[in-house]
């Protein structure tokens, strides 16, 4: 018996990806949610002929563009509330590949609750990047390394939840909407005790539509690790579930 899958999809401005990305996501025996965040570009238009077209499709347009990780929140709370086992994420502009989905669900088969693509298992997996975009992105890994403690590529959000065994509570622990939603997610997964399982991908760089990811969100991100790490002393009950009487 198969386990029942949403993907989840968040989208902001990607009207040139978000046909092909839906078409070739579709393909799995899983439904599929995006959350639109009031693009200006006609995705969101794109998006509703797709939800009629196709059945698995579902749209949720909000108001205004939330971020990111507010997105991912979104995404995550609708999956418990629907009913899915298992919860897959990954981004509109096909840096994400889908033909690399069947591949997270093999490892989480192996007793993963969370199972991450991660670019820092093999050389060169950032192809066509900037030197400056490389530069963050390792100094990312270096940081949540280093000042939280975890291993994996932790800013990513090719990711594998198994909500079966990862009680929803984990999440309101997150209290990042931005990027920095995704290693603060998984610190608090780590640090719990959930497994983690990483899958090794390469990122190449997006070749339609334009990044979401700016100056500030890199400020906000280093704030909230340093915030994290400042709370993991001063308040060591802030990352971890309450033990159910
Ligand atoms: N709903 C929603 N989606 C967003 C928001 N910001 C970004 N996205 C989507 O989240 C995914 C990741 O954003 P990207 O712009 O690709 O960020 P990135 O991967 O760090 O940067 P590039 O790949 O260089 O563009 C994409 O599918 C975006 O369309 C937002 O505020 N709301
Ligand atoms: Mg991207």
């Amino acid at each position: 018996v198969s386990l029942k899958t949403l993907i989840f999809v968040p989208t902001y401005n990607e009207r040139d990806n978000v046909e092909p990305l839906c078409r070739a996501i579709t393909a799995y025996d899983a439904d599929v949610l995006f959350i639109d965040d009031g693009s200006s570009d006609g995705t969101a238009e794109i998006l509703n002929r797709l939800a009629l077209e196709v059945p698995q499709v579902k749209v949720i347009h909000r108001a205004g563009k939330l971020g990111v990780g507010s997105a991912h929140f979104d995404g995550i709370t609708y999956a418990y509330r629907t009913g899915y086992d298992a919860l897959i994420t990954m981004d509109c502009d096909f840096t994400h590949p889908p033909e690399r989905i069947p591949e997270l669900i093999k490892k989480a088969s192996q007793g993963y609750d969370i199972v991450t693509g991660s670019r820092h298992l093999q050389a060169g997996s950032l192809p066509g990047w900037s030197l400056y975009r490389k530069v963050l992105t390792s100094l990312g890994h270096l940081l949540t390394r280093v000042v939280l403690g975890m291993p994996y590529d932790a800013t990513g959000a090719f990711r594998y939840y198994r909500l079966t065994t990862v009680p929803q509570e984990v999440f309101s622990l997150v209290e990042a909407r931005g990027y920095a939603f995704f290693f603060e997610s998984l610190y608090v997964l780590h640090l719990n005790g959930f497994k983690i399982g990483e899958v090794a991908i390469a990122l190449p760089s997006r070749t339609q539509g334009n990044s979401k990811m700016d100056l500030s969100e890199i400020f906000r991100s280093l704030r909230l690790l340093l915030m994290m790490s400042y709370q993991k002393i001063t308040q060591p009950g802030r990352f971890r579930l309450k033990k159910s009487a």
